[in-house]
């Protein structure tokens, strides 16, 4: 079977990583245009920085929790060809075991040149103007997905998504476009549709089947 999987920050709240949108989420204690927009960086870089150096400790001393494991597991089964999808920028899936990972908003691992467009992996504690590695300008910026920029691998995204039998969102609110549209795209292309999530998601009737509850239950109790 074909199968896409898109995670969002429910599947890593268990972990100890916050979310976006639930109660006392991200988006409580900062505001969204000034640490997740290219003109938020571009008023205040030291301040966006700041927020992604935090983040970035954050994943760093958190852990897989068993729905992170339970993916990788179903990925390396042999008789499915499972497409995970994340808009997480912590690496808990490829720390699980998961390969590949289609990181849609990017990484926290990941450094990226404003100036030349190259990428490098990210040092621990970013700061403003630091030096491409290529380039040599002072250009370097989290190699995040901002609000107004174009999500990565879009192109893969859309081509599995076509050929999917199901398609599987866990722990996303579905605010945020494009990840919010992959369930009607699936289904338009013939797919069956399955939400996990702790509550009901903004896109909850483009899906086939719900099942509510924690990420760290229900995520293995599907693959099993
Ligand atoms: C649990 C749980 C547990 C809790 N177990 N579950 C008007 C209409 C339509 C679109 C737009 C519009 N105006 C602007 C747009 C576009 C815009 C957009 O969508 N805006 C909306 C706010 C309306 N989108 C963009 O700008 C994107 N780019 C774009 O569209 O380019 C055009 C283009 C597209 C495609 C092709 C060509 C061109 C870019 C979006 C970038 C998003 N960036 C962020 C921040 C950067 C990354 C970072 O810092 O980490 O990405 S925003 C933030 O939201 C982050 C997340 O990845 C993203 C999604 O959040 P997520 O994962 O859903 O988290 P939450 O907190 O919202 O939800 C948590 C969920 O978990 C909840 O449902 C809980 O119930 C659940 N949960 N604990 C299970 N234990």
């Amino acid at each position: 079977m074909k199968i896409v999987i898109l995670t969002g920050a429910g599947i890593s709240a268990e972990s100890g990583i916050a979310t976006f949108r639930d109660s006392g989420g991200l988006w409580e204690g900062h505001s969204i245009e000034a640490v997740a927009t290219p003109a938020g960086y571009a008023a205040n870089p030291a301040r966006v920085l700041d927020f992604y150096n935090q983040r970035r400790a954050a994943a760093r001393a958190a852990r897989p929790n068993p729905a992170h494991l339970a993916l990788a597991a179903l990925q390396k089964a042999p008789q499915h060809q499972v497409t995970l999808v994340t808009q997480n920028v912590d690496d808990l899936h490829e720390r699980a075991g998961s390969d590949p990972v289609i990181h849609m908003h990017g990484a926290l691992s990941g450094a990226l040149c404003a100036a030349c467009g190259v990428r490098a992996p990210a040092p621990q504690v970013m700061q403003p103007h630091d030096p491409c590695p290529d380039c040599a300008r002072p250009a370097m910026r989290p190699d995040i997905v901002w609000f107004g920029e174009i999500p990565l691998h879009m192109d893969a995204i859309e081509a599995a998504l076509r050929s999917a039998d199901l398609f599987v969102a866990i722990g996303t609110s579905g605010n945020v476009y494009p990840a919010a549209g992959f369930a009607q795209m699936a289904r338009w292309s013939g797919a069956r549709t399955l939400e996990l999530n702790l509550a009901s998601s903004a896109n909850a009737d483009d899906f086939d089947e719900r099942r509510e509850g924690p990420a760290s239950v229900l995520v293995p109790q599907w693959v099993a």
